[in-house]
């Protein structure tokens, strides 16, 4: 009998899969499936095979993804995939402390761009907001120029808070979180545990640790799982969260910034730098108004620190 299932936990060559019917089985992997740096992940859709005899499930076809969640191995230059169809990246933000800032946001972007995956935001604990610290309308608007729509919540008050500066608050971003697959991306300590748990109706506790089969000694894991929550997928992986961006290539970087390529096909040379003082740059030789340069301007910035962090290290230092 054959039917097709996500994988919904992984560990390196067993994995539970939730059947089209609801049930989940444990499952191994048809060899062949698992050579040459393949991988079946978290999110994968799988066609299980189960032996005459009994109960034991295989997986013996990968379905095409639609998207993964990867890092570049540097070195072997090869993807190493630790998720798969997701297709939303949620990324989290505090708006008091941590404070907010701009390049780790824009750090986050290049990986949606990188993954292909639609990116939204949330501005979590409003509740501390102080607009001496920094500007939510600025910087939502900032953000809705690129295409990424923002949210203002605080998990503390789930539903009982009510947006003040923005059109976007719990209920909106409930509406579009609504049957999609996402990952949840921010520093520690934002309110991504707390956001989640309140999302999941307090069914989903991402603080606990998860720990390795009873009777294997001391040994603790890290799975990756897909969390079904009443309105949504969860991914839930250890090998997403770092935000460091090492692997980017510098010369493919430009291309994760695609508001600032447009830009920089004007730069009169091909190799352009596009730092202060480039000659025929077209980022300081233009005729925009404060607000476009401000927007720019600041996203040059990060790119700027960006290109210069990743251009740093030479590959063969790079680990993953
Ligand atoms: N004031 C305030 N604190 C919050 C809010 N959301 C989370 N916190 C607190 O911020 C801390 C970190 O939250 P946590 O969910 O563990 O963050 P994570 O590291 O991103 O998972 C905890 O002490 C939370 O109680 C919020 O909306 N307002
Ligand atoms: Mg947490
Ligand atoms: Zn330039």
């Amino acid at each position: 009998m054959e039917i097709q299932a996500q994988v919904i936990r992984s560990s390196q060559r067993e994995f539970s899969c939730k059947t089209t019917e609801g049930e989940i089985v444990e499952a191994k992997a048809l060899g062949n499936l698992l050579k040459n740096n393949e991988t079946i992940v978290v999110g994968d859709f799988v066609i299980l095979e189960q032996k005459e005899d009994g109960r034991e499930w295989t997986i013996i076809k990968l379905v095409e993804r639609k998207s993964e969640i990867f890092r570049v191995l540097v070195r072997e230059q090869k993807k190493k995939v630790t998720a798969a169809n997701c297709d939303l990246l949620v990324i989290l933000s505090s708006v008091s402390k941590p404070a907010f800032k701009q390049g780790i946001i824009d750090r986050f972007l290049v990986r949606a761009s990188q993954w292909g995956v639609k990116p939204i935001l949330i501005f979590n604990k409003m509740d501390e907001y102080d607009s001496t610290k920094m500007d939510i309308t600025f910087e939502s608007s900032r953000l809705e120029a690129l295409g990424v729509l923002s949210f203002e919540i605080c998990a503390l008050m789930g539903d009982s808070y009510r947006p003040q500066f923005l059109e976007n608050g719990w209920n909106e971003l409930q509406e579009n979180l609504k049957g999609r697959t996402a990952i949840f991306l921010g520093q520690s300590g934002v309110g991504k545990s707390k956001t989640i748990s309140l999302l999941s109706g307090g069914k989903v506790s991402l603080k606990t640790k998860k720990v390795g089969k009873v009777g294997k000694g001391s040994h603790t894991t890290t799975w990756s799982e897909l969390i079904e929550l009443p309105n949504f997928k969860l991914i839930d992986s250890p090998g997403i969260r770092s935000f460091s961006l090492e692997d980017i290539d510098p010369n493919e970087l430009l291309s994760y910034f695609p508001d600032l390529e447009e830009i920089a096909t004007g730069c009169k040379f091909n190799d352009c730098s596009h730092a202060q003082g480039s000659k025929g740059c077209s980022f300081y030789n233009n005729s925009w108004t404060e607000a476009q340069s401000n927007q720019v301007f600041s996203r040059l910035q990060s790119f700027l620190r960006i290109v210069d962090e990743v251009g740093q290290t030479p590959f063969w230092q790079k680990k993953l």
